[in-house]
Parts: structure tokens; sequence; C-alpha cells
């Protein structure tokens, strides 16, 4: 009789919590709607992650209709996809180092957290010369035909960490060259100008540990590649194509130190050069089916890189010239991997008229640059152009792709094209495109830098998700008081998602217990915090991979961003860790082998990037 009472005790007792906690929760969900604020409890017992601050300005609770903020609503169901964490940070500049010694006219971030320079050597000057014991470069002297020596380094390894340049010596010119970063984490480096037009230059990688320097093999290529365009294959050899009057392709060979086999004659090359050519630097972009976009001057088509087949061709972009010296931006849109039939989208932007060139190199006539952006959604049947207007003209800027799928269009002019004196008035605003907005809310324009960085300058992605910017030189020297002078500052940009006030929502990745060898499409686990991610779901949650690219000239060659499936998701309350698995890329015409920077990205607020590789 006892027991049974006790039995009877306990079932009310459970019913009674039962209505408690029902009871809540229509509170809650009143308070959901409600204007006032709810009343948050005293957080006296430690807590695995800090509780909700109502006065917080960002709105930790919007979805994709209703972007304001009601207070700190706790309710959150599984199933919501809530829009990216809005923020009125128009973006931030600082002086990373007020003299790098080199003009960054070339450059590769690296695995090591370093970021290669290079800039021509035909200047025979830069601001940093070789460290004692180097031996000097002797060069004959076009004007006076004497045998000089050449003490300055032309290139540099940039060391992200110091901020500091550590000179490197590269001596066959490297001028308007192309370049990639290998599989195996070697730099490869290709064409340039005179005894290094057909120079394959190496730096780092397996053959090299500590203090590398550039292994230069001349009359590597077959054809002459200055102003060529490099792009990393899907089996992670290098193809490149064009160059200054080099209608063809070749591929590089797969052993440092050998030669290519030969060059393949590509008439579409040819046929886009005008009389201001307007076909160099082409825009290739490998696609997930394993073919490549090409874009020149302005027309493009898709060439099938095993059997050297042209696979099919897209319409005519009208507008004028996208490619150097006109010098428009192009994109790879990120490849989103949870889409069952995986689409490729391109998007190039800017450049000017096909005659700019002309005008600004005879008459000093600078023609406004192309103020329009346009996408084509290459894998459909009927593709066309769908054009937008960008906020400014720009030629000679360059188009990153953000951590977070977001696209940066920074540096370059608003007047004028490529090559040296022919731009005047920077466009020292960087605009942001998010690319899944609806058409007429895609552009943001960014906070202004007040150094112009227009021909000869670049930036990068680097792992804390800043932008690394540097370069500018519109000379054939070094100078140090001009309108533009030759610049060696180099500034950090702090895109709108590294708002202190984002901070507590920002994901940091635990490197130790995360999987850093990927191999294709097998499932891995990455391991993370977030410091108010109490409520967080999987469907808050994108992991991002980024191709490091080679940057010259306003080209990202070989970038890409891949947004991974994700499989599984669970939280560790206790230890306050979130175990993410998600599907390696399947291959790599999706994602060709190599280092790639992987990112956390919590409803647009990216982690810093962690180093990954994949291969087979
Ligand atoms: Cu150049």
């Amino acid at each position: 009789m006892e027991n049974y009472l006790y039995k009877v005790l306990l079932i009310l007792t459970l019913f009674l919590f039962f209505l408690v906690a029902v009871d809540s929760n229509i509170l809650n969900k009143h308070h959901r709607k409600s204007r006032f604020k709810p009343i948050y409890p005293d957080p006296r017992f430690p807590v695995p992650f800090p509780i909700n601050d109502p006065t917080n300005p960002i709105n930790d609770h919007n979805d994709n209709n209703n972007p304001t903020s009601d207070g700190g609503d706790t309710t959150i169901d599984e199933e919501i996809t809530r829009g990216d964490f809005e923020t009125d940070f128009n973006g931030a500049w600082e002086l990373l180092s007020p003299n790098s010694g080199v003009s960054a006219m070339q450059i590769n971030l690296m695995p090591t957290n370093k970021i290669i320079v290079y800039d021509a050597t035909i200047y025979r000057i830069s601001r940093i010369q070789y460290p004692p014991g180097v031996p000097c470069v002797p060069f004959m002297d076009e004007f006076t035909h004497q045998m000089k020596q050449d003490c300055f380094a032309h290139s540099m390894e940039y060391d992200l960490d110091t901020n500091q340049a550590r000179p490197l010596k590269v001596t066959a010119d490297p001028w308007c060259s192309c370049g990639g970063l290998a599989p195996d984490g070697t730099l490869i480096s290709s064409g340039g100008f005179r005894d290094g037009s057909r120079t394959i230059r190496y730096y780092g990688g397996p053959n090299c540990q500590k203090d590398c320097d550039w292994r230069e093999h001349n009359e590597a290529l077959k054809e002459d590649r200055w102003y060529g365009s490099q792009t990393i294959l899907p089996n992670g050899d290098f193809i490149v194509i064009g160059g200054r009057r080099s209608f063809s392709y070749e591929f590089l060979p797969k052993v440092e130190g050998q030669i290519t086999d030969k060059p393949y004659f590509f008439p579409f090359l040819y046929e886009t050069s005008d009389l201001d050519e307007n076909n160099l630097y082409p825009f290739v972009h490998l696609i997930p089916d394993g073919n490549l976009f090409l874009f020149s001057n302005n027309r493009s088509l898709l060439l099938n890189p095993t059997n050297n087949k042209v696979v099919r061709t897209f319409p005519v972009l009208p507008g004028g010239s996208r490619n150097y010296p006109a010098s428009g931006m192009s994109a790879l849109l990120p490849i989103n991997l949870n889409n069952n039939n995986v689409t490729a989208e391109v998007m190039v932007c800017g450049g000017n008229n096909p005659n700019a060139f002309f005008l600004a190199e005879t008459r000093k006539t600078f023609l406004s640059a192309l103020q329009d952006c346009n996408r084509m959604v290459i894998t459909d049947p009927n593709p066309t152009w769908d054009s937008e207007r960008m906020p400014s003209r720009r030629t000679m800027g360059d188009a990153l792709i953000l951590p977070n799928g977001q696209i940066l269009f920074i540096n370059g002019a608003q007047v004028g094209t490529s090559a040296w004196w022919d731009a005047d008035q920077p466009n020292l605003t960087p605009v942001l495109y998010s690319p899944e907005k609806a058409k007429g809310k895609r552009f943001k324009v960014m906070k202004p830098t007040t150094i112009a960085r227009m021909y000869h300058s670049t930036s990068a992605v680097i792992p804390n998700g800043k932008i690394w910017v540097a370069g500018s030189n519109t000379h054939d020297t070094y100078k140090d008081h001009d309108k533009f002078p030759t610049e060696t500052r180099v500034e950090g940009f702090s895109p709108p998602y590294l708002d202190p006030k984002l901070d507590n929502f920002r994901p940091q990745i635990i490197e130790q217990t995360s999987t850093k060898d990927l191999k294709y499409g097998v499932n891995f686990e990455t391991q993370f915090s977030v410091k108010r991610g109490f409520h967080l779901t999987k469907n808050d949650i994108k992991v991002t991979m980024y191709f490091p690219p080679f940057t010259t000239h306003g080209v990202s060659m070989s970038q890409r961003l891949l947004v991974l499936k994700n499989e599984a998701f669970v939280k560790d309350i206790i230890k306050g860790v979130f175990k993410l698995t998600s599907v390696a890329p399947p291959a790599g015409e999706v994602a060709p082998p190599g280092y790639y920077l992987l990112f956390v990205v919590h409803r647009g607020v990216p982690s810093k990037g962690m180093w990954v590789h994949i291969q087979k």
C-alpha cells in the first residue's frame, strides 16, 4: 500500500513538472511576438555558453523575411533556416607594413602562411636588397651598353604573422607572368618577359623546407607566355593559356626541371584579339564537369582539356572588352555541393571600351571604365548573361571570393586601362557582392582606403579572413614621389564579417581534433566552438573550402570556393564543442588536389581558416 502511494506521488510530481515545462514554453512563444523584452535569469551558475544579451545590437534571431531583432528569444526550431547576421559595419582598413620592399605585382598565399610576392626584374630596382652573401645579378644596361650589377631583390616572402619580408632571388624576368599552387605545396610560376618568357620557376614544396628560394628552369615552355593564364586541372597538373601573340596553350611538365610537351594552337585566342589585344590574361575557370570555361575579350567557350575539343560556345557579352588591357574582373561563383545537380555560374564585371587602351596610350585620354556586372549559369542548356550595375566603375580590380561566399571587388581605377600611366581616378572603395541575395540588393559599398591600388596591384584572402592588399606601380621604375607613387605599403582590409560585434558568433575551429587530410568523397569531421552558439543548429553552419589563387593583373587564377555538404551535427554542450561531419568534395573536377583553407561559417560569420589537403 505504501509502495502504491509512492508511485502515485511520483507520477503526480512528474505530471506537475510537465505542466510547468509546457507553460514556460508557451510563455516563451508569447515573448517571441511580444514587444516586451523577456527577462533573463541571472547566470549564477557556470553555464557552457554565455546567456543571450538582449541589448546586443546584432540580429541574433532574424529570419529571411523579417530581419529585425525582437530580443533574445531562445525557442529555436531545428528546421528553420535563419538568414546571415546583418551588420552595418562596412569594413576597416589598417596598415600592415609601411614598406615591404618589393611592389606586389604577382602573389600567392602559401600553406605556410607566407605570401610569395614577385615583381618584374626589368626595373632593376626595388626597395630591398639581397642580404650579404647573396651575389648580385649582372646585366647589360640597354642605354649605356655596359655591364652592371643588380643587387635589388625583385621577389620576397611576406610573413603574415610578423609582417616582415624576406628577400628572394628571381633572375629570368617574371614580369606579367602567371602561376599556381601545386598539390604538393610548390608554387609554380610560368612565363614572363624576354629571358623569362619561357621560364618555369618553382618555390617551396617538398624540395625545400626552410629559407627557400626560387628554382628557375629557362626554356621549359614551348611558346612565350607573357600575360598568359595558368590554371590547375582536375589531376593537379597545370595548363597555361595564351600570352602576347601566343595563340595556344600547353601543359606544364609533371616533374620539376622537365619541359612541356607541345603547344596546342587555339584559334579562339587569335579570333578574340583586336587592335588593343584585349584578350590577354584570359579568364579561366575549371567547372565541376572537368571542362574549362574560357573568357577572352567579350566571348567565351568551354574547352575540354583532356581531348582539346571545344565543348560549347556561349553568347557574346556586350558592352566592351573584359580582358587585359581593358581589364575587367571575373570569378567562378561558389560551388554548392548541397545541390543534387551541381551547377556552375561565372561572373564577369567591369573592364573598358575596346579602344580605351589606344586612347590612354596615345592621347592620355582615359575613358570611363565599365560599370556592369554580369552573371551566367554556364551549365544551363540555354545560358544568357544577366546584367546588373555596380555602384562604381572599375578596371584592374580584383574579384575575390570570401570565405562566406560573398564576392569582394577591390582595387583598380575608374578611368583608363592597364599599362603604365594609362589610368586615373583610383577606385578606392571596395564593393561587397552577395550572390545569393535578390537582384538589386546584392551590392554593398565598403569603407574606402586612401592608397591608390591601380596597375600592378594585388590582393588576397588570408587565413584570418582579412584581405591583404598590396602593390600598384603605374611606372616603369620605382617612383617615390608622384601622384601615384610605387606602392610597397601593405594594407589589411577587414570585410563586414569581421565586425567585432560578431565575434561572439564566430566559430573557432579546434584544429587538434579536426581532420586536415581529406580524401575525395569521404566524410570527415570538423570540431569547433562558438561563444554564443547555444542554439546553433546544422542549418546555421556552412563549411567552405577556398583554393588560394595566384593573383596578378586583376586575375585570381585557380580561385574557387566550395560549399560542402554537411551530414551529421553533434553538440557536446558540456564541453562546448560542436562536431560536424561533412562530405569531402567528390573529385578533382570539383576540387583539384592540393591545399585549401577550410572555414566554418556561422550564418555568414567565418572562422579563421584551417589548412587542409585533399587528394585521392
Ligand atoms: Cu603588367
